[in-house]
C-alpha cells in the first residue's frame, strides 16, 4: 500500500491566513442564517483547506472565468456551496455581496446548490453526491485528451489540473468507486481531489455506516493518497497539494481531517450543523468564541478582502502569460491554434455534414444501432472533437470510431473510450468532458440501463450540455434476452426530463438524420434511442420528406393514400412506424384513410408552432399511437377538454411556496385554466 505521507506538522496559520478563513466561515454562517436554510458546517469545517487550496494551489481568474487554461474547482459536496460562494465573492468574480445575501432566493445566483451557469466560476451543477467527483473524472480526461491532441514541443497550450471537493457522502456513492477506479486506471495525475474527512453525515458519525479505509480504497484503484490530521494547518494542506502535484503518473485522494460546524460550541462535530441554520444564538456564540464581531453580518475585515482580491492579479497575470504561450504557439502552429479555439468554442467545421451517407430500400433490413455505427463511421473523420465509446458494449452499440486509437494511459490521444460497466460514472464523465469544453462526448450502453445513468444525464439536461447519447436494444423488439433487458418505461421517463431531446428514428435515413440533429445541438443532451434488431429502409425516392421532417420532431410521413383529411392518423416512433404503414396499406383496401406520422422526437414536436403541429395533427381526426413503450406520455393528446398544471421545466432555488407561486400552482391560476378549458369547449360546440 502506498500511503505516501502522513502530515501532521504543527498548526501555523498566520494571523492573516486564519483572518480570511474565518471570513469565509462567517461569510456562510451568515448567509445560511439570513436565508434560514442551507448547511453551515460543512462550510465552517472545510473553509481551512478550501483556504488552502484557493490561495496556494488554484490557477483561476476571477476576471475570467472562462479562460480556457484556468484550473477547474468542483464542489462535488455541493450542499457545502455557501463556501464556494463566499470564495468566488472575496476573490473578485462578479457576485456582489448582495448576491451573498440572498442566498437560496427566486432569482439570485446563489442557489441553494451549484448551478453551471447560472454563478461564475461554477464549474459543474452539484448536489447529488458523487456526480461532482465523476465530473472531475470527465474534465481531467478532457484535459490530457486535448492536450494529447494540441500540445507539442515546447508549447503546453493545455496545461492545468482538476481540483475537486468531496464528502463522505460522495465517497459512500457508489458512482465514487466507478469514476475513481477509472480514474486510478486512467493515470489521470492532475486530477486532486480533497476529501473532508469530517466523521459526520445527516444521521450521525460515519461509524453507522462508513467503516472501511477510505485511503486503502482509493490506494487500491491506483490513487496517491495523503492525510493531513488537522484542517486547519493552511501549510499541511497546502504542502500535501503540492506533492499531489508532483505525483503525476497517479490522481490524488488527501484526506484532510475536518470539523463539522467547526468553532460552533454546540453543533461542532454533530449531525446537527447540518440542514439548517445554527439558529442566532448559537451564530452569536460562535462568534464570539472565536473573536468575530457579532454584528454586522456579512462582515469582511478590509485585510481579508485585500489578501483575497491578490486573486485577480495573480489570475490576470497567469492568464495573460497562457495568451502569450498561445500567441507564440499560435505563430508557429496557425491551424492547430485556429483549431483549438474552434473546439473550445464548439464550432462545427465547414461542411461537417456535406454527403452524409444515406440508405436505399435495398440496403436494408438494417438496425438503426448499425446504421449509427455508420453514421460515426462519417462523422468521426471530420470531427476529430468527437470522443466517446461504451460501457462495455462497443461491439452491440456501434460506438466505435475505427482507426481513432483507444483512449488509455499510454496514448491519451486515442478517442475511443471504454468506459467498463460503469454507466452511472459514464455519464458523469461525460458531463465533465462537455463541462471542460473541447470536445462532443458520447457515450453508449443498452437503452434499459439508463436506469443506472439517470442522474448524471438529469444533469446533462439542467447543465444543457450538448452530451450524445447512443442507447440500442430499445424495446421488447430485442427478444431473447427477455424482460431485465426490455424497455419499458424508459422511453416515457427520459421524455420528461426537461431539455433532455429524445430521438428514436424509424429507419437508416431517420438514424443520420438524428445524428445531425444532435451534432447540430449546441446546448442539451440527445439520446439516440436505437433497435437491435433489423429494419426496412425507407429509401429516400419514397419518402423524401425524412431529412427535413426528422428535425421538427414529427411529420407526415406518409399520408392518406386519397390525399384527402385522413379518418384516422397512425402516430409512430421507431421500429413501429413500419407497422403502421402497413396498416395504413392494408386500411386503404378498406376504404379508410390512414396518415401515418413519424414521431422521432415527441419533445421536438411539442415545441413547434401550432400551426405545424395543427397540420400534422389537425383537431378533431382521431389518433392512434403505436409505440413499443408505456402509453402514459401520450395521454397528454387528449384534446380541448384537458389541461395540465403541471411542471415541465426544472425548477429553482427559493423558499418552496415562492416556488410554487412561480410556477402556477395559485388559486388563480387554477380558476384561470378551467376557464380556458371551458371556454374551449364552448366555441367547440359553437362551431359544431
Ligand atoms: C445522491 C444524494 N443522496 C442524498 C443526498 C442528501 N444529502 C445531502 S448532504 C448529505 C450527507 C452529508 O454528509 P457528508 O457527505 O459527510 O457531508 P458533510 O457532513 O461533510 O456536510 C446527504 C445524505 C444528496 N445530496 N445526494
Amino acid at each position: 500500500m502506498s500511503f505516501s505521507a502522513t502530515l501532521s506538522a504543527p498548526i501555523t496559520p498566520t494571523a492573516l491566513d486564519e483572518l480570511c478563513i474565518n471570513t469565509l466561515r462567517f461569510l456562510a454562517v451568515d448567509m445560511v442564517q439570513k436565508a434560514n436554510s442551507g448547511h453551515p458546517g460543512l462550510p465552517m469545517g472545510s473553509a481551512s483547506m478550501a483556504y488552502a487550496l484557493w490561495d496556494r494551489s488554484l490557477k483561476f481568474n476571477p476576471r475570467d472565468p472562462r479562460w480556457p487554461d484556468r484550473d477547474r474547482f468542483v464542489l462535488s459536496a455541493g450542499h457545502g456551496c455557501a463556501l464556494q460562494y463566499a470564495l468566488l465573492h472575496v476573490t473578485g468574480y462578479d457576485l456582489p455581496l448582495e448576491e451573498l445575501k440572498r442566498f437560496r432566493q427566486w432569482g439570485s445566483r446563489t442557489p441553494g446548490h451549484p448551478e453551471y451557469g447560472k454563478t461564475p466560476g461554477v464549474e459543474a451543477t452539484t448536489g447529488p453526491l458523487g456526480q461532482g467527483l465523476a465530473n472531475g473524472v470527465g474534465m481531467a480526461i478532457a484535459e490530457v485528451a486535448l492536450a494529447a491532441r494540441f500540445n507539442r514541443r515546447g508549447h503546453q497550450i493545455v496545461d492545468h489540473y482538476t481540483f475537486v471537493l468531496v464528502s463522505d457522502g460522495d465517497l459512500e456513492e457508489g458512482i465514487s468507486s466507478e469514476a475513481g477506479s477509472d480514474a486510478g486506471h486512467q493515470h489521470l495525475g492532475k486530477l486532486i481531489v480533497l476529501y473532508a474527512d469530517n466523521h459526520i453525515t445527516i444521521e450521525g458519525s460515519t461509524e453507522l455506516t462508513f467503516t472501511e479505509d477510505r485511503l486503502a480504497r482509493f490506494a487500491a484503484f491506483g490513487w496517491h493518497v495523503q492525510r493531513v490530521e488537522r484542517s486547519n494547518d493552511v501549510d499541511a494542506v497546502a504542502l500535501a497539494l503540492q506533492n499531489a502535484r508532483e505525483e503525476s503518473g497517479r490522481p490524488s485522494l488527501i484526506a484532510v481531517r475536518t470539523h463539522i460546524g467547526f468553532g460552533s460550541p454546540h453543533k461542532q462535530d454533530t449531525a446537527a450543523a447540518h440542514g439548517e441554520a445554527l439558529g442566532v444564538e448559537e451564530v452569536r456564540l460562535t462568534k464570539e468564541g472565536m473573536g468575530w464581531p457579532v454584528e454586522p453580518a456579512f462582515h469582511i475585515p478590509e485585510e481579508a478582502l485585500e489578501h483575497f482580491r491578490r486573486a485577480v492579479a495573480r489570475g490576470n497575470s497567469a492568464q495573460t502569460e497562457w495568451e502569450s504561450r498561445f500567441k507564440a504557439y499560435a505563430q508557429q502552429y496557425p491551424d492547430l491554434a485556429a483549431e483549438f479555439q474552434r473546439v473550445i468554442d464548439r464550432r462545427l467545421p465547414k461542411d461537417w455534414d456535406a454527403d452524409l451517407p444515406t440508405f436505399r430500400a435495398a440496403d436494408g433490413p438494417m438496425a438503426t444501432r448499425v446504421a449509427s455505427g455508420k453514421a460515426i463511421e462519417a462523422l468521426g473523420p471530420r470531427l476529430p472533437e468527437m470522443m466517446g465509446g461504451s460501457a462495455d458494449l462497443g461491439p452491440s452499440t456501434h460506438t466505435h470510431i475505427d482507426g481513432a486509437g483507444n483512449f488509455e494511459p499510454e496514448n491519451w490521444a486515442g478517442r475511443n473510450m471504454h468506459f467498463g460497466i460503469r454507466e452511472n460514472a459514464m455519464g458523469a464523465i461525460l458531463n465533465g468532458m462537455a463541462l471542460h469544453r473541447g470536445l462532443i462526448p458520447y457515450g453508449g450502453t443498452f437503452f434499459v440501463f439508463t436506469d443506472y445513468m439517470r442522474p448524471p444525464m438529469r444533469l446533462a439536461a439542467m447543465d444543457a450540455l450538448p452530451v450524445i447519447y447512443v442507447f440500442t436494444h430499445d424495446s421488447i423488439g430485442m427478444g431473447e434476452d427477455g424482460p431485465t433487458h426490455q424497455p419499458v418505461e424508459q422511453l416515457l421517463g427520459l421524455r420528461s426530463i426537461p431539455g433532455m431531446v429524445v430521438l428514436r428514428p424509424a429507419d437508416a435515413n431517420e438514424t443520420v438524420a438524428a445524428w445531425r440533429l444532435a451534432i447540430g445541438r449546441k446546448k442539451g443532451p440527445v439520446a439516440l434511442v436505437l433497435t437491435r434488431q433489423g429494419l426496412p429502409v425507407l429509401g429516400l425516392d419514397q419518402y423524401p420528406g425524412i431529412p427535413a421532417g426528422v428535425p421538427l420532431g414529427g411529420y407526415i410521413l406518409a399520408d392518406s393514400p386519397a390525399g384527402d383529411r385522413p379518418e384516422i392518423i397512425f402516430i409512430a416512433t421507431g421500429s413501429e412506424v413500419h407497422l403502421a404503414l402497413e396498416g395504413r396499406d392494408r386500411l386503404a383496401t378498406e376504404g379508410v384513410q390512414a396518415r401515418v406520422v413519424s414521431m422521432p422526437s415527441t419533445n421536438i414536436f411539442a415545441s413547434q408552432p401550432d400551426a405545424y403541429r395543427e397540420k400534422v395533427l389537425p383537431t378533431g381526426v382521431p389518433l392512434l399511437v403505436i409505440e413499443a413503450g408505456a402509453s402514459l406520455g401520450w395521454k397528454s393528446y387528449v384534446g380541448a377538454q384537458i389541461a395540465v398544471i403541471g411542471v415541465d421545466t426544472f425548477g429553482a432555488s427559493a423558499p418552496g411556496s415562492v416556488v410554487m407561486q412561480h410556477y402556477g400552482f395559485t388559486v388563480e391560476n387554477v380558476c384561470k385554466q378551467a376557464h380556458t378549458v371551458l371556454d374551449r369547449l364552448k366555441e367547440k360546440a359553437l362551431c359544431a
